[in-house]
Order: C-alpha cells, then structure tokens, then sequence
C-alpha cells in the first residue's frame, strides 16, 4: 500500500493503544474525588490512554472539553454530563466524527439515544426512594406533622431532578410528612451549610433534613450545630452518597440514615470502553449495586469503606 511503499509503518495491529478522552464534572465532593480516582486507577489498569478534564461545574468547559477530545480524534469519548440538558449538539458532533460516547454518573435527556452508546451509573429515583421509605417507616406510627427541608443537589443534574422525584414519591404516602423549604447546595459543603442557615432562620420548627449527598449535609451539620441544636436528634439527617465523611459522621448518630451511591464506576467504564472499541454488543444501561445504612451499619462498616 502507498502507506508501506513510503516508509510509513501504518499501525495495523490490533492492540493500538486505546485514547479515551474524559470530561469530569469537576471536584465539588468527596463522591467526585473518588470517581476521579476510580476513572484514573481504572484507565491505568487497563493500559488506556487517558486525556482527563475537570469542568469546575460548568456546561461549557464540558462541551469545550468534547470538541477538544474530537479534534484529538481520540478513540472513545466519556462523561458525566454536569446537567441533564444542552448536549445534543456535541454529541451529534461526536458522532458524524464516528468516535463512540460512553455517559458515566449522570445521564443526559436526549430524545436520540443514538448519541451514545451506554449510560453506567446509578438509579438516581431509587435512591430518592429508599431515602423517603425510612422516613416514612420512622413516623409510621406518628400523626405528628413533620416538617421536612430539603437541600437539593446541582439545579438541572439528573441526581437532583431524580433524587427529589423519588423522595417526594414515597413520602406522600404519609400526609404528615411536609417538604416545607426546598433550595439547592450545589452538592458542596460550603453551599450547604449557607442554605441550612437560612433555613434555621426562617423556619421555627425543622424536624427532618433530607440532603442529595453527603457534603451538603455535613456542611448543614455545622449549621445546627452553631444554632445549639443536635444533629441527628434534634434534626434527623438522611444523607445520600456514602463517602468516608458521611460513614463518620452516622457512625457519631449525626446522620441517621445513609442512601449509598456507588462511584467506584472506573472498572465497569472501561470494560465498555474496550467492548465498544471491539465493537461488541453493549448494555444500553448499567446500573451500578449500591446498598444503605443506619447509624448502626454506619459504625460497623467504617473500617471496611475504600473511599
Ligand atoms: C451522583 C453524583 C453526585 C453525587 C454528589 O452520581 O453525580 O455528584 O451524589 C456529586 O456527591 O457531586
């Protein structure tokens, strides 16, 4: 081929190193840190090249992110999109530049599933569920009016759109149980305690803090505690996510209740990544197992959390 006759060793073996270009939401928790983690340990393992990008939270570093990764011509493309919305755009890029999307974490809501090839990350619904399902089996036998308020994650993340929905599902089972304020903390510590501050202030009476993840109520467990309350007495704390922090502070009864949220999703992306690559069939959806906790739990599984 012209290829050889001038010299040029075209690479036609079939373990050429995989690219994978890679666009992180950013480093707003200790659920990212360990996402981060698990993507980068995950790549190294399986000998991929890996181009990494934090967002710092913003839609347009991701899409500046994408087309980088398209120009690159990198062999598979994948993300966890920080909102739900915006991207078909790009993503159709990415796909007349025939390089494969891989949605990890966060899902997108597209109409064209065609845009990517699998989305690995948890049932964010489910989550908001099993949160509102201890709720209501706490106060089964109260007609005590309980005053909920609730600290959402990042406006517009498929986490929070989901994690609110299926709380709030569960919870009308028992009219007694009132989601008074509801404010986003943008899944970060600094921003939670702020908005739980304001919810002291302008409310008398706050029996039950729901937070979309762990950061957002520790931040809010300084709150309380600065207003002479007791968290996880005074205040009951379901949390979601599962990171060290959280287990540490269930494992002390500040937070009662624990909805795990797996991010250990390097293993699973790369397997996709190389099944795409050798173009196999792929699940259009994986769903990652995750369990919860009580105080209890909490105190005995510490020692065994990887993260
Ligand atoms: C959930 C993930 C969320 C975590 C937060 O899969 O997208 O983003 O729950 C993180 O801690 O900021």
């Amino acid at each position: 081929t012209n290829a050889e006759s001038n010299g040029e060793q075209k690479d036609t073996s079939s373990n050429k190193k995989i690219t994978l270009g890679f666009s992180q939401v950013g480093a707003e928790s200790g659920w990212r840190t360990a996402n981060t983690k698990s993507v980068q340990d995950s790549a190294k393992e399986a000998g991929f090249d890996l181009k990494f990008s934090d967002a710092q939270q913003k839609q347009e570093n991701q899409i500046k992110a994408l087309r980088t990764f398209i120009q690159q011509k990198v062999d598979v493309i994948a993300f966890s999109p920080v909102v739900e919305s915006g991207w078909d755009t790009v993503l159709k890029e990415a796909k007349d530049a025939g390089i494969p999307v891989i949605l990890t974490d966060r899902a997108v809501d597209s109409a064209d599933t065609s845009l990517y090839e699998t989305f690995i990350g948890s049932d964010f619904v489910e989550e908001g569920r099993r949160a509102g399902q201890w709720l209501v089996d706490q106060y089964k036998d109260s007609t005590e009016e309980i005053n909920i308020v609730e600290l959402q994650g990042t406006t517009g993340s498929a986490p929070a759109i989901d994690r609110q929905k299926g709380f709030a599902e569960v919870i009308a089972s028992n009219p007694n149980l009132k989601v008074i304020a509801s404010q986003t903390g943008d899944f970060t510590r600094a921003k939670g305690k702020e908005v739980m501050q304001a919810f002291l202030k302008a409310n008398k009476k706050i029996d039950v803090l729901y937070a979309h993840n762990d950061d957002m109520g520790l931040g809010a467990i300084q709150a309380i505690e600065a207003a002479g309350l007791k968290p996880g007495v005074d205040i009951k704390i379901i949390t979601v996510d599962g990171v060290k922090d959280g287990f540490v502070a269930a494992s002390e009864g500040k937070i009662n209740f624990i909805v795990e949220c797996n991010p250990l999703l390097g293993p699973q992306l790369m397997q996709a990544v190389q099944d795409v690559v050798d173009g196999k069939e792929v699940e259009k959806r994986i769903v990652t197992e995750e369990g919860v906790f009580t105080s209890e739990d909490a105190k005995r599984e510490l020692p065994n959390r990887q993260y």
